[in-house]
């Protein structure tokens, strides 16, 4: 360490965070001048958002590494999120504001001839997740953050995020996403950072001089992980947490050997195949593919973050049974789950911990968080696969199970099938790993992430950990999400209108405080701002489209939208079946009718997986029923339909202040929270949904009249599966109509629509045409109800009054409280 004496120099010129305006720009000035090596001839947006954002580093840098000394010395409980997503979308709008520099940088760039607008435009997002699974984690590490808690970020650093989605002739067409062409200015290599990690080998035991059995797994493959870390700054605090993400390098550059003997092109082989790790996400959304790479990159990932969280506890020179007083561990979904076994591995071959002493430290570690109860999103591995791979691991399963079972037919011991329905392994041929199972046994709480799926959980898929384990290891944490970027980021204009009412900006960190514009619902001149704020956001999207998509759409018009991954639960389908049902009425109004008619904008966005067959053809049915819409005369502005290509988190930022109505029509008990819902109503739009998921408690917090419900409710849904499969269930009448017009050819070739037609007709899995009249109805109902502009806008106003509940702040409040037992800490 630094003697004494030379400390004092240290402390001088240690780097301060610059103050004002003049101190931004002149680090701006220093970035463009040495960083990029440019000067004021030939500073571009990208160079000046390059400059802008180093300037910014530098400034989270300071905080981070405050924060971690004080996290370091305070010694305290730490909570490590393990996600192998985190939909991050943009950093540098969200740093300003965490860090209260809005206003300096966006003065400071406009002294030196930049709009800051044009330079947030540069930045390609971080687009390192699929869905909702990864923005959560994205908006939990954003909380975190906020609220003070000592926690990391642990995730993959992929070098390819989620596929970039163009439209060619209606179809989607994937590209990679090389989100890394220029350097990345809010990350931290962290090259010293090593960690060597192994697959395949063998294992094998031996008893040592003191007569003990030890374990080891040697041979194998290596590679080496590389942590890069991004700072997390806090909104309104100086706590800038940490996320660290993992990439895969080669343990040696290449083979000598080889090279030398001329082999050139086989001695770097290698070294891209240990790169290819961490190299691209997995574009699955809700479902999973057994893959061998994907296993890879799971262990990969929590092998590393393990070995990192370890090797920070032994600093501390603690007895392990203080482990889990120290270490909280989230699991992101099973993704993870392979974290429970490494643990118990270090803990027993490496650490010479007892078998039930390392268990009991690693069940009270980990909770385990399950985000789907769909049949094909549940992880579950060959054993032969998994036993090549990670053959410790496989044996350690084993025991796990042994022991498990053990238990378990103690306490039921008449119960012969109940040991086979939970038994980590399913005998299948091949066998198979149940990670689900493995992440609950392992873990001290167990959590759904919406009233209904929490419930559901505890009655289907894991009724029976319920019977053994009681009631209380299972439990409820609605979803949230972070006011800062989903309110202030996305919509500062209604931010800011709701900051006279509030008084201050104290609702960004409290989102409670929005009950105080409720008093003001029929205030005319707030309405009027209201109104105001709205269709600004509504010209701003159809500038958009008219960007993207080429034509114009009325922004006076009702905005209904419909953006999320697309997924045949999600059903958009049945929306796109009720745009053609609206088609045809107005081809049938007369003109007196057409004067009544509510003109509307239906805006669909999202991705596909690329092998989902079915998801890509009803994105070429919207893109084909777009088509033929639009350009119908008989139409004109009472119908337009959009469909927004790449949609991602920035898209999304403008996409949904934009809303007047947004659909989150899932069949009931599919989707398990949904949390665009919660972004589309603090932004003052209504929900058009079913009774699913989160928008139970949304509907319970706004009030029954502020929010459209429609559909069958999830206890219905076996029944009437059933009834489909055992008897012929007529397809409702107006559905028939919809059928009629694209086997007709209205939308073209109607071959391409066939088996989406036949889904519907045949078992109709969904439920698309058993909920159809009743989502017409409630479309109806939207159509009249916003002809009456009053009473929509003070609906508006009273559902964002009563969203406080849906911060993330106030989730992870719930985590650190009921399962991680951790505390947040100040910073001094
Ligand atoms: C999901 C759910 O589908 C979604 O409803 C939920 O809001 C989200 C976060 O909890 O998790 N589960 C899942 O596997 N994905 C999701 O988005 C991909």
């Amino acid at each position: 360490s630094i003697p004494s004496e030379s400390r004092q120099v240290w402390q001088k010129f240690g780097v301060k965070e610059f103050g004002g305006k003049e101190e931004f720009q002149q680090e701006f000035i220093r970035h463009v001048e040495t960083t990029l090596a440019r000067s004021m001839y030939n500073c571009d947006d990208l160079a000046a958002y390059q400059a802008a954002s180093q300037a910014i580093r530098d400034r989270l840098i300071v905080a981070w590494n405050k924060t971690q000394q004080e996290h370091t010395t305070k010694d305290r409980k730490r909570v490590y999120y393990l996600s192998l997503e985190f939909l991050m979308g943009r950093a540098m709008d969200n740093a300003m504001l965490n860090a209260g520099i809005k206003d300096i940088t966006k003065s400071g760039v406009a002294d030196l001839g930049f709009k800051i607008e044009d330079l947030l435009e540069q930045e390609p997002d971080a687009a390192l997740g699929n869905g909702g699974l990864g923005r959560l984690a994205a908006c939990f590490i954003d909380s975190i953050a906020s609220t003070n808690y000592p926690g990391w970020g642990y995730g993959l650093r992929y070098q390819y995020g989620i596929f970039k989605q163009r439209i060619v002739d209606g179809y989607q067409v994937e590209s990679p996403d090389y989100w890394l062409t220029f350097s990345n200015p809010w990350e931290i290599p962290r090259y010293e950072i090593q960690i060597d990690i192994m697959f395949y080998g063998y294992t094998r035991k031996y008893t040592n001089d003191d007569g003990k059995v030890v374990h080891v797994w040697e041979g194998g493959e290596q590679v080496q992980a590389v942590a890069y870390d991004v700072p997390v700054p806090g909104y309104g605090t100086e706590t800038t947490n940490n996320l660290r993400l993992w990439a895969s390098k080669p343990t040696r550059e290449f083979d000598f050997e080889k090279f030398n003997a001329g082999d050139y092109e086989s001695s770097v082989r290698e070294s891209q195949k240990a790169e290819t790790i961490s190299a691209v996400l997995y574009p699955n959304d809700n479902f999973y593919s057994g893959k061998e790479l994907r296993l890879k990159q799971q262990y990969f990932w929590v092998a590393a973050s393990l070995n990192d969280i370890v090797r920070r506890f032994k600093k501390t020179h603690r007895p392990w049974k203080e482990f889990p007083d120290q270490v909280a561990i989230q699991l992101n979904d099973t993704h993870p789950t392979l974290a429970v076994v490494e643990l118990q591995r270090i803990l027993i071959d490496m650490e010479g911990v007892e078998w039930d002493a390392a268990w009991n430290i690693v069940t009270n570690t980990f909770g385990y968080t399950n985000h789907t109860v769909l049949p094909e999103a549940l992880e579950k591995w060959p054993v032969p696969l998994f036993t090549n791979l990670l053959p410790r691991h496989m044996e350690i399963i084993y025991e796990i199970n042994l022991f498990f079972l053990q238990k378990v037919e103690k306490m039921f011991p008449k119960e012969r099938d109940l040991l086979a329905r939970v038994s980590i392994i399913e005998e299948s041929t091949p066998q198979q790993v149940r990670m689900a199972y493995l992440a609950i046994i392992g873990s001290h709480k167990v959590n759904g992430v919406a009233e209904l799926h929490s419930e559901l959980i505890k009655t289907t898929i894991f009724k029976d950990f319920v019977t053994i384990y009681g009631p209380d290891k299972f439990m409820n944490v609605t979803n949230g999400i972070t006011p800062r970027r989903w309110l202030h980021q996305a919509n500062p204009k209604l931010s800011d209108l709701i900051a006279t009412k509030v008084g201050s900006y104290d609702f960004l960190k409290d989102l409670n405080l929005l009950k105080k514009i409720e008093p003001f619902a029929h205030d005319p001149k707030f309405q009027d701002e209201w109104v105001t704020i709205k269709k600004f956001n509504k010209a701003r999207l159809a500038a958009h489209i008219k960007q993207s998509n080429g034509f114009d759409v009325n922004v006076n018009a009702l905005f209904d939208v419909q953006v999320k991954r697309i997924h045949e639960y999600k059903r958009q389908q049945m929306n796109v079946f009720g745009v053609i049902h609206r088609y045809l009425s107005i081809k049938a109004m007369t003109e007196e009718e057409k004067k009544e008619a509510t003109p509307r904008v239906c805006v669909f966005g999202g991705k596909s997986a690329p092998g989902y067959y079915m998801a890509k053809t009803i994105i070429k049915l919207i893109n084909a029923v777009s088509e033929v819409v639009n350009a119908d005369a008989d139409v004109g502005d009472l119908l337009k339909v959009v469909f927004i290509a790449d949609y991602n988190v920035s898209k999304a930022e403008i996409i949904v202040p934009a809303s007047d109505i947004s659909q989150h029509i899932s069949t009931a008990g599919t989707e398990a929270s949904g949390t665009s819902n919660m972004k589309f109503v603090l932004n003052g739009g209504l929900i058009l949904g079913t009774v699913d998921g989160a928008n139970i408690e949304i509907t319970r917090e706004v009030g029954e009249n502020n929010i459209f419900l429609f559909g069958h409710l999830a206890e219905s849904v076996e029944d009437l599966r059933h009834k489909h499969r055992f008897s012929d269930v007529p397809l409702d009448p107006n559905l028939a109509k919809v059928f009629n017009a694209i086997e007709s050819g209205t939308f073209g070739d109607p071959n391409i629509y066939g088996s989406l037609i036949s889904s519907v007709t045949g078992s109709d899995y969904y439920l698309v045409s058993d909920d159809f009249q009743s989502y017409l109805d409630a479309q109806k109902l939207v159509d009249q109800d916003f002809k009456n502009k009053d009473t929509w806008v003070s609906r508006s106003i009273t559902a964002v009054a009563n969203m406080g509940f849906f911060s993330s702040d106030r989730a992870i409040d719930e985590y650190a409280e009921s399962i991680w037992n951790v505390e947040p800490i100040a910073m001094e």
